[in-house]
C-alpha cells in the first residue's frame, strides 16, 4: 500500500484524538516520535499487557496488520512486532521485531490468523472494540497506579482480555511475558459488561484513582460555556410583567394623536413583550422512526398535539412552544404559511401516507404554540423531529439540521430493540459529537413487556448508555414496579426540568428590563422636547420643524453610511471564517486520503462514507470557528450601537458594553476575547444562545452533500482491484471535497448577511420609531401647548419607574 508520508507528518503533530492514561499508548504508536518511523501505518497495536519489571509496571502490546481472510472474515497477518513502554513514564523501552526473532519463529509459519476473540460468544464490530478498549484501559490505569510489588492477582483482568485478543496472540504475549501464563487465560468467559464503570468496581478495593479520565471519546469534546460558572444575575422576572403593563399604560397615555406616534409606541412594547415569551432553550426529541417520540410529547403535554405513527416518514419538524392560544403554523418549503386549528384534520396533508395509502414526501416546517403551562414555565421550545433511521438521506440532514440548532436532547429507545448500533451511532456522533451535553434518553414500549422483566431490561439498557457517556440518565416512560405511570412520567417531566434549569432567564429579564429602561427614558427625552418646542415662539418653531425634517432626511443618508461599514465589518469577518475553514480542507483530504488507503470497501467508502463524513465534518470544523464568529459578531453588534447612539443621539442599550473603542475596521483574533459575559449579552438580543448562533450559521439545513452528485459506482468499477478501485477514488474526490467546502464557505457567507441585516434591521427599526416620535410632536406643537400638564405627567411617571428598574439593575452584577 502507499503510504502519505505528509500525512504522517501531519498526524504526528495534529491532536486527533486526545487520549490520556494507558489507552493512550497503543493508540498513539502512529504518533509517538520514537515509534512512528518504525511501525507502519497499517499496523495496529493490541491492547497492552501489564508486566511488574523489577518493582516498576510495564505495558507490552503485541503489533499486527488487518487482513481479510479467505472466507473473507476479518483477521491478521501473524504479528511482526511488540513495543514495551514504562510507565508512568509512557516510554518506549524497547522495539521487539518478531521477524528477526527465533523464539516467535514457530509461532510466525501461522502466517494468517483469525480476529475473532478467545470468547467466541463475543461478536467485535468497530464500536464493540473501542468500548471493549476502554473498559479495559480504564481498569489499567487504575491498576497501574498501584505499585506493582502488591502482589495483586491479575486474573480479574483476562476476561477483558478474553473479550478482545485472538487465541494465537495470547502465545505472542506469554512467549513475551513467560509469568503472564498464570493469569492470561484465554478460557474464561468475556466481561458482558464492557462499562468502564462497572469494570472500575472490580478493583476499587485496590485502589480508588481520582483520575478517571480515559479515552471513551472517540469526538475530542468541546468546552461549553459555562453559566454556572458566570456570576449570577439578580432574576428580575417577578418584575416584569408588571413593569411591562406599566410602561404600556404610560405609551397609552400619551397626548399626541398624529402620525400614529402612540400607536407606534405602543407596538414597540408590544414586541418587547412577544419577545420576553419566546422560548429561551430547545430540547429536541430523537431517536429512530417509531422509537414513540411523538407518543411522548403528547403525553408530557397531556393531550393529543402531533400524529402518531405514520408522520414519522416525512421530513416534518415540528416545534412546540408556550403561546396565548392553541394553533399550528404550517411552513411549506415554497415560503408560503398556514395558520391552522389544533387538530387532527390539520395534520392531514402532512402525513408521509395520503388517504389513498400512497407514501409521499412533505416539506414543511410545523410551529405549534399551545397555551401551556408546563412549557411555559420551563421556557423551553420542544421539537419533535422526523425518525433517523437513514442519516444519508434527506430525513437525516433535516435532523442534523435541527441538532445543531438545539440545546438539550431526548433521545427515545424502545425496549424491543434496545440502543443498536445505529442508535449509539446517533448518540455519539451526531449528539455529543455535536457538543450536546444535555441529554436523557427514555425507554419507551416497556408496557409490551412483562413487569417482572422491566427492570433488567431498562438496567441493561443503563449499561448500555453508560458504556457511551457516564452522564446519561436513562428513564422508562413505563413503571418498572407498581408505581403508577404518572409518577414515571412526572419523573422525566422533573428531569427535562432539571436538564434545562439554569439562569437563562434571569439574563433575559436583566435585558429586558434595559429596553425597558431605555424605552423610558427616551419617553422622557420626547415628552421635554415636545414642551420645549411649544415653548418656542412661532419662529422658532417653524425652523425647529424644519431642522426636524431635515434630520429626518439625513438620518437615512447616516444608515446607508452605517450599513456599509457594517457590510465592511462582515466581509471581515467571513473572510477570516473562510480563512479557517479552508485550512480545515487540506487536514481533511489527508484524512480521507488515508481512509480511503485503508478501506477494504471502497464503493461504499464512496457512497456512503464519504457524503456521512463530510455532511458531519464540515459544521464541525466550523465549530472550531465558532469564537472568532462570536466575537466578531459581538465587536461588530458593538460599533453598530455606538455609531446609532452617536449619530442620532439615543440611548439604544441599556449599559454600554465596557470596551476599548474599536478605532480600527480590522479584525484582530488576539484581541478578540469578549467575555462570556458579553457574549451572552449579545446572544440574549439576538435572542438565542451561543450554540445556536453557531449552529445556525455553520450547520444549515440540507444541501450541501445532497446536491454534490456523488456517482453511484457499476460493475466496470467492481471488476478492478482494490488497489484500482482506491486509485480511482482518490483520483475524484478532491474535486467533491472541493465542491462541497465551497457551498459550505457560500452558505456560511449567506447565513452571516441574514444575521446582520437582522441586527441593522432590529436597530434601525427603534431607532426611526424615536425619531418620527420626535418628528411628530414638533409638528404637533401647537397641541402640546394645550396638552403640557399630560406630558408632564408623562414624564413624571416615566421617571420615576425609569428610576426604579434601574435601582433593581444596579443590585445586581454587571
Ligand atoms: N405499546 C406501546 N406503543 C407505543 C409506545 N410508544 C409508541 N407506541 C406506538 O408506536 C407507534 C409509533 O409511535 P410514534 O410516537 O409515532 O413514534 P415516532 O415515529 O418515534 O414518533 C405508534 O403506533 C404508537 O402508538 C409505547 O411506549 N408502548
Ligand atoms: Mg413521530
Amino acid at each position: 500500500m502507499r503510504i502519505n508520508r505528509e500525512y504522517l507528518k501531519q498526524y504526528s503533530v495534529k491532536p486527533v484524538v486526545k487520549q490520556t492514561g494507558v489507552g493512550a499508548l497503543p493508540r498513539g504508536i502512529h504518533k509517538t516520535p520514537d515509534l512512528r518511523e518504525w511501525i507502519t501505518l497499517e499496523s495496529v497495536a493490541f491492547p497492552p499487557v501489564p508486566v511488574n519489571r523489577d518493582g516498576h509496571w510495564r505495558l507490552i502490546s503485541v503489533v499486527a496488520v488487518p487482513t481479510k481472510l479467505e472466507d473473507g472474515s476479518q483477521g491478521w497477518i501473524a504479528p511482526w512486532a511488540a513495543v514495551e513502554w514504562s510507565w508512568p513514564e509512557k516510554v518506549a523501552v524497547q522495539k521487539i521485531d518478531f521477524r528477526s526473532r527465533q523464539d516467535t519463529a514457530s509461532l510466525r509459519q501461522n502466517k494468517k490468523i483469525s480476529a475473532h476473540p478467545a470468547d467466541t460468544n463475543i461478536t467485535l464490530d468497530s464500536i464493540a472494540r473501542t468500548q471493549r478498549e476502554n473498559a479495559l484501559f480504564a481498569v489499567l490505569d487504575r491498576l497501574v497506579v498501584t505499585s506493582p510489588n502488591d502482589k495483586v492477582d491479575l486474573a480479574f483482568l483476562a476476561p477483558h482480555y478474553a473479550g478482545l485478543l485472538p487465541l494465537e496472540v495470547y502465545l505472542y504475549y506469554w512467549a513475551l511475558i513467560p509469568e503472564s501464563r498464570e493469569w492470561l487465560r484465554p478460557d474464561v468467559a468475556a466481561c458482558q459488561q464492557v462499562s468502564p464503570k462497572i469494570n472500575g468496581d472490580a478493583i476499587a478495593s485496590i485502589t480508588h484513582s481520582k483520575d478517571d479520565s480515559y479515552g471513551t471519546d472517540i469526538l475530542p469534546a468541546r468546552k461549553l460555556p459555562d453559566i454556572t460558572s458566570w456570576q449570577q444575575p439578580l432574576d428580575l422576572t417577578p418584575q416584569i410583567g408588571p413593569w411591562l403593563q406599566k410602561s404600556l399604560t404610560l405609551a397609552e397615555s400619551i397626548p399626541v394623536t398624529q402620525g400614529g406616534l402612540r400607536e407606534n409606541l405602543v407596538a414597540e412594547l408590544q414586541a418587547v413583550e412577544r419577545r420576553w415569551h419566546l422560548p429561551g432553550f430547545r430540547v429536541a426529541v430523537v431517536g429512530e422512526f417509531n422509537r414513540g417520540k411523538s407518543t411522548l410529547i403528547n403525553r408530557l403535554l397531556r393531550r393529543f398535539v402531533v400524529p402518531v405513527g405514520n408522520l414519522s416518514t416525512t421530513a416534518v419538524v415540528t416545534s412546540m412552544m408556550a403561546g396565548e392560544q392553541d394553533q399550528m403554523i404550517v411552513r411549506f418549503a415554497k415560503k408560503h404559511s398556514e395558520v391552522r386549528p389544533l387538530e387532527e384534520l390539520s395534520w392531514s396533508d402532512l402525513l408521509a401516507i395520503d388517504a389513498a395509502g400512497n407514501e409521499r414526501e412533505v416539506f414543511a416546517g410545523v410551529q405549534v404554540t399551545l397555551n401551556d403551562t408546563w412549557l411555559r414555565s420551563l421556557d423551553i421550545e420542544l421539537i419533535d423531529t422526523p425518525g433517523t433511521g437513514d442519516l444519508n438521506g434527506q430525513r437525516g440532514a433535516v435532523v442534523n439540521d435541527v441538532l445543531s440548532q438545539c440545546d438539550a436532547v431526548v433521545m427515545v429507545v424502545t425496549a424491543i430493540s434496545p440502543f443498536g448500533m445505529r442508535e449509539a451511532t446517533l448518540l455519539k456522533e451526531q449528539v455529543m459529537g455535536r457538543h450536546i451535553d444535555r441529554i436523557l434518553v427514555v425507554v419507551s414500549h416497556l408496557d409490551t413487556i412483562d413487569r417482572a422483566q422491566r427492570a433488567r431490561l431498562l438496567h441493561h439498557i443503563q449499561e448500555r448508555a453508560i458504556a457511551i457517556s457516564e452522564t446519561i440518565p436513562v428513564l422508562p416512560l413505563h413503571p418498572i414496579d407498581d408505581s403508577p405511570e404518572d409518577v414515571v412520567l412526572d419523573a422525566v417531566r422533573h428531569q427535562i426540568a432539571t436538564m434545562v434549569s439554569g439562569s437563562r432567564r434571569a439574563w433575559r429579564s436583566q435585558q429586558v428590563a434595559g429596553q425597558l429602561a431605555s424605552y423610558l427614558s427616551n419617553l422622557v427625552k420626547i415628552g421635554e422636547d415636545a414642551i420645549a418646542t411649544a415653548r418656542l415662539d412661532p419662529i422658532a418653531r417653524e425652523q425647529a420643524l424644519k431642522q426636524a425634517q431635515e434630520e429626518a432626511r439625513a438620518s437615512e443618508l447616516h444608515w446607508q453610511k452605517i450599513r456599509r461599514e457594517l457590510d465592511k465589518r462582515r466581509e471581515q469577518c467571513y473572510k477570516k471564517l473562510q480563512e479557517k475553514i479552508l485550512n480545515a480542507k487540506d487536514e481533511l483530504i489527508d484524512l480521507l486520503t488515508f481512509d480511503i488507503s485503508r478501506t477494504q470497501n471502497p464503493k461504499f467508502w464512496w457512497e456512503r462514507e464519504l457524503p456521512f463524513r463530510l455532511r458531519r465534518e464540515l459544521p464541525a470544523i466550523g465549530r472550531k470557528s465558532e469564537d472568532l464568529l462570536m466575537s466578531a459578531i459581538a465587536r461588530d453588534f458593538e460599533c453598530l450601537q455606538k455609531e446609532v447612539s452617536h449619530a442620532f443621539n439615543i440611548q439604544m442599550t441599556w449599559k454600554a458594553v465596557e470596551s476599548t473603542p474599536t478605532q480600527s475596521l480590522e479584525i484582530k483574533p488576539q484581541e478578540l476575547e469578549l467575555s462570556d459575559l458579553q457574549q451572552y449579552r449579545l446572544m440574549a438580543r439576538i435572542g438565542s444562545s451561543v450554540a445556536m448562533v453557531g449552529g445556525y450559521v455553520f450547520g444549515g439545513p440540507i444541501g450541501v452533500i445532497t446536491n454534490l452528485g456523488i456517482a453511484i459506482l457499476g460493475e466496470n468499477f467492481l471488476n478492478k482491484t482494490l488497489e484500482e478501485q482506491r486509485q480511482l477514488i482518490t483520483a475524484q474526490f478532491t474535486t467533491i471535497v472541493d465542491r462541497a467546502f465551497d457551498e459550505h464557505c457560500q452558505r456560511v457567507s449567506e447565513r452571516l448577511r441574514h444575521l446582520y441585516d437582522q441586527l441593522i434591521a432590529d436597530t434601525k427599526h427603534q431607532q426611526s420609531i424615536w425619531k418620527s416620535a420626535k418628528n411628530t410632536t414638533v409638528a404637533e406643537s401647537t397641541f402640546v401647548s394645550i396638552n403640557e400638564t399630560a406630558w408632564q405627567q408623562v414624564i413624571a411617571s416615566a421617571s420615576a419607574l425609569k428610576t426604579e428598574m434601574s435601582t433593581a439593575l444596579q443590585q445586581s452584577p454587571a
